[in-house]
């Protein structure tokens, strides 16, 4: 059935819970592991990609922009940004080796490409480090010719090589074996052309008119204390983010420099207030703090990137403007008795309701969100549709019971 996926350390399909968390198969010294790159058909070749040379992350652009993954209809191409791929292959304590494409020998084009980028994730009760791989593409002329695990292989040679052995990572696709699925949501905010690109539909019992009415976003922001995330806020935020994070299952773990690069990207930051809220070239991500006006201490944050996609076909509106929720946190999670008077539900919603007004200010079409972490509660109130998609997660040599929310009702919690 999954002749690759058989022969790799990841549970099995059917196989059941483990009785223990823990690897599938131990950790090898540098010199136990395979010291040749893996054998590529013969006319390719192994190439790193230098991230720091404008020129390679453009040939990276142009893969996935032209490759990458597309809705089950074909409808929509994800379109991340040569800003995005800058801001995601390169986190602190990046590896140029984890940046691994294969070219073409006799012209040197780059036709498939798998990365890599380390990171700290507590699963449960254990702390370790991993590889988050992301950006396999394999150009269309290639598919279905067995590329696709031998840049698997090679990646996780590179990585083995620097002394990890774990690794994380999300797909569309079911493969052995998820550890949690999530589901889409959508919070239509550009109706007209969410319905122009065929998005979304007009409800036979509905009139355009009355679904941009229901779907019109406030301007009122309801928390106290919004602004932009500055550099000053970092530390307060890493403290918030660690804190808020135990409450589930599987988290990632932040140094104040990793927060910086999280939340810090976005480039030419303004105020709400200063009507400086238009679109900002290049900027991919957006975070808010709230700050308490008599303590000044930071009570909450959110945070959401930009990853348009490709509107296939459609030469009138080509890209769709699409904002993703990414982490929030919220000191109202630790008060007591909070989450059971449903105060709790109230923050996140009067909190993400607010990151609504800015993705909408900002001229994004649509803001996604998937079932997890606090997300499943507030969604329906904030007026998100389910969508189509559903996102697996994986880890690679790593047993654990599987995390809650199989279904739309929890997430990775
Ligand atoms: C996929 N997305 O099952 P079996 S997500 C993993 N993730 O193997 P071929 C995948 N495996 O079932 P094609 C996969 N998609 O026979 C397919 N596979 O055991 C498996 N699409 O290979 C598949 N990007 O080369 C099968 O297939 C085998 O030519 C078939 O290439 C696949 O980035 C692909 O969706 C996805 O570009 C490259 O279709 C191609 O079709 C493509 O014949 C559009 O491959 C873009 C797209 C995937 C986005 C992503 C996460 C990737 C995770 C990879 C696994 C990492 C493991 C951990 C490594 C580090 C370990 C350490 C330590
Ligand atoms: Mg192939």
């Amino acid at each position: 059935e999954h002749k690759f996926w058989a022969t790799q350390p990841v549970p099995q399909l059917g196989e059941g819970p483990p009785l223990d968390d823990g690897y599938i198969e131990p950790s090898r010294p540098r010199e136990a592991v395979r010291q040749e790159p893996y054998p590529l058909p013969k006319d390719f070749e192994w190439s790193m990609l230098d991230i720091d040379d404008p020129q390679q992350i453009k040939e990276v652009y142009d893969l996935l922009s032209l490759n990458y993954v597309e809705d089950d209809d074909a409808s929509f191409r994800f379109q991340y940004s040569s800003e995005f791929l800058e801001w995601a292959l390169k986190p602190p304590g990046y590896h140029k080796e984890w940046h691994v494409g294969v070219r073409v020998s006799s012209n040197k084009k780059l036709v498939a490409f798998i990365s890599g980028v380390p990171m700290t994730l507590r699963v449960r009760g254990n702390t370790f480090s991993v590889s988050e791989i992301n950006y396999l593409c394999v150009h269309k002329k290639l598919r279905s010719k067995r590329l696709a695990p031998v840049l698997i292989k090679e990646v996780t040679r590179q990585v083995h090589l620097k002394g990890t052995f774990q690794a994380i990572y999300t797909a569309g696709v079911v493969i052995p074996t998820p550890v949690s699925v999530c589901r889409y949501y959508h919070r239509l905010l550009n109706i007209p052309k969410l319905v122009d690109i065929k998005f979304c539909f007009v409800p036979r019992n509905m009139t355009l008119a009355r679904m941009i009415r229901i779907n019109k976003v406030s301007s009122n922001y309801t928390t106290v204390g919004l602004r932009e995330m500055e550099e000053r806020d970092a530390l307060q935020v890493a403290n918030l983010f660690t804190r808020f994070m135990k409450r589930f299952d599987m988290s990632p773990i932040f140094n104040l420099a990793e927060i910086k690069h999280q939340f810090l990207s976005g480039i030419g930051r303004g105020n709400i207030g200063d009507g400086g809220l238009g679109r900002r070239d290049g900027q991919v991500t957006w975070t808010y703090v709230v700050e308490d006006p008599g303590t000044n201490r930071i009570t909450d944050f959110f945070s959401f990137y930009s990853l348009p996609s490709t509107v296939i076909g459609n030469t009138k509106n080509p890209v769709l403007e699409a904002a993703y929720l990414f982490y929030y946190a919220s000191e109202t999670a630790f008060e007591k008795g909070a989450e059971e008077s449903g105060l709790l539900k109230k923050r996140f919603e009067s909190v993400i309701g607010d990151a609504l007004i800015v993705a909408n200010e900002a001229n994004f079409d649509v803001f996604n969100a998937l079932t997890l972490m606090d997300n499943v509660p507030i969604l329906q109130d904030l007026k998100f549709g389910v969508g189509d998609g559903i996102l697996n997660f994986y880890l690679y040599n790593w047993r654990t019971a599987p995390l809650a929310g199989m279904n739309s009702e929890g997430g990775v919690s």
